[in-house]
């Protein structure tokens, strides 16, 4: 017998020393239901920070106990993006207290012209689902007058739709635009459209998608910036970052809501080219970084924490080995510094853009990856994403963003999303799989689960 096998036995049998002296660099096996159960207890505190602070308006900003208005009056961007979460981990009585505020004072009808693409992820998204949760028809009434208001964004001559529209006029504005903009609707919309039986909503988000995919070149890439009246490229630049990312995730996910086989024909032909174009197998690991759309050149080596969605759609379209490395690259990228930066060069491994904004994407990716492999490491995964956030994102009135993750210096605000989405995959990655079937259902960008029920 080798000695080091000798010594294992004799450590095995010294009395009551098993686990306290085998060597092992195992972390300790994730309680589920002590950590759904934490999470649990860390979104109720943020709401209550909410409700006690911020109660009526868009946003908390937890340092100064102030709030933040995205258009000057409110629209509520927090209890509407809130519900659902509040309803799938069951406090009731909030969720009820949060609808009565939506459903008694929420009016679309005002003079300002918002962001098409926030306002249809969060509100639209999150009127529908807690739609679909509660049965209460005021939400789709709500959902369908705020539909009705944004369709004007669709009038350019290409049909891609503008950026901005005046809720109270219809005035459309910002020309220039990008693929997730554009193609980050046909969820909702169509979603819309099914439960409303009007089918213009589908048509117009459909048709924005079919026109920015037949812009696509050569080689299948889309680019950063478009001009949704002439349909010419303003910015080359490919990538799975902001401004492009959910554009590929809607291909794949309107294809698994709606049946649909041109996005899954869009999905499949797109992912392909993402795979064999914008893959970067380095030493640190595997990276989807920036190319020219054109040209395929590579031209930045970068990755962050928008990027870190790609493993959750890869994952959904059946493709567990590319999702399984990218997600430990993203995890490589949380530990540098305990919690993830905006932007890392992958090759140096130094940060590019240090702000942490709260954002969920890493969280999501893990808790698909578990749901399709049951592999005990997105358990840890998550563990560790938790305690990064409440080390160093907890204050005495909810979370906040940093500003830098180097020096994890505190920002000001709990975006709505962190409720919407951060703190809800996480709890549903330790949560019993009986709490939300992922199998029938398909979440929005903004975490929103939307079921076919059509
Ligand atoms: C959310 O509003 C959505 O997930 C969107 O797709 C990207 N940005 C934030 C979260 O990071």
């Amino acid at each position: 017998m080798k000695i080091s096998a000798l010594l294992s036995v004799v450590l095995l049998l010294l009395p009551g020393g098993k686990a306290a002296v085998r060597p092992s660099s195992r972390p300790a096996a994730v309680n589920h239901t002590e950590m759904a159960d934490r999470v649990r207890a860390e979104l109720l505190y943020s709401w209550q920070a909410y409700e006690r602070y911020a109660w009526g308006h868009d946003e908390l900003k937890p340092l100064s106990r102030t709030t933040r208005d995205w258009y000057g009056e409110p629209l509520y961007m927090t209890p509407v993006d809130s519900l659902d979460t509040l309803l799938l981990l069951g406090f009731k009585d909030e969720a009820e207290k949060a609808k009565a505020l939506i459903v008694d004072k929420l009016s679309f009808d005002k003079d300002v012209p918002v962001k098409n693409f926030e306002v249809t992820i969060r509100l639209l998204g999150g009127l529908l689902s807690s739609y679909q949760m509660t049965g209460d028809p005021r939400l789709l009434r709500l959902a369908e007058d705020l539909g009705k208001r944004l369709l004007p964004v669709f009038n350019s001559p290409t049909g891609m739709p503008y950026m901005y529209v005046n809720l109270k006029t219809g005035k459309t504005s910002g020309a220039h635009s990008n693929p997730a903009e554009i193609g980050t609707l046909l969820l909702e919309f169509g979603t819309l459209s099914k439960l409303t039986k009007k089918p213009v909503f589908f048509d117009k988000a459909k048709n924005a998608v079919v026109q920015l995919y037949k812009r696509r070149s050569k080689i299948g890439l889309v680019g950063e910036e478009i001009d949704v009246e002439t349909g010419q490229w303003i910015s080359r630049a490919s990538h799975v970052g902001g401004g492009i990312d959910s554009y590929y995730e809607y291909l794949l996910k309107c294809s698994r809501l709606f049946g649909d086989p041109d996005c899954a024909s869009m999905w499949r032909e797109s992912v392909r080219a993402l795979n064999q174009r914008l893959a970067d197998n380095v030493p640190t690991g595997l990276w989807y970084g920036q190319v020219d759309m054109e040209t395929g050149q590579r031209t930045a080596t970068e990755w962050g924490a928008l990027h870190a969605f790609l493993p959750a759609v890869l994952a959904l379209g059946g493709d567990l080995g590319r999702a399984r490395r990218l997600q430990a690259s993203s995890y490589k990228m949380w530990n540098l510094h305990g919690i993830e930066p905006e932007v890392l060069d992958y090759r140096t491994m130094q940060v590019k853009e240090p702000g942490y904004p709260l954002r969920p994407e890493i969280m999501e990716s893990a808790y698909y990856l578990y749901h399709s492999t049951k592999d005990p490491r997105y358990l840890e995964m998550g563990r560790t994403f938790f305690g990064g956030l409440v080390a160093h994102c907890r204050t005495a009135a909810g979370y906040t963003v940093l500003k830098d993750v180097t020096t994890h210096e505190k920002g000001d605000l709990m975006p709505s999303y962190f409720l919407a989405e951060t703190l809800k995959y996480l709890y549903l990655l330790f949560a019993p799989d009986k709490t939300l079937d992922l199998d029938h259902v398909v979440f929005n960008t903004e975490a929103h689960p939307l079921r076919r029920t059509w």
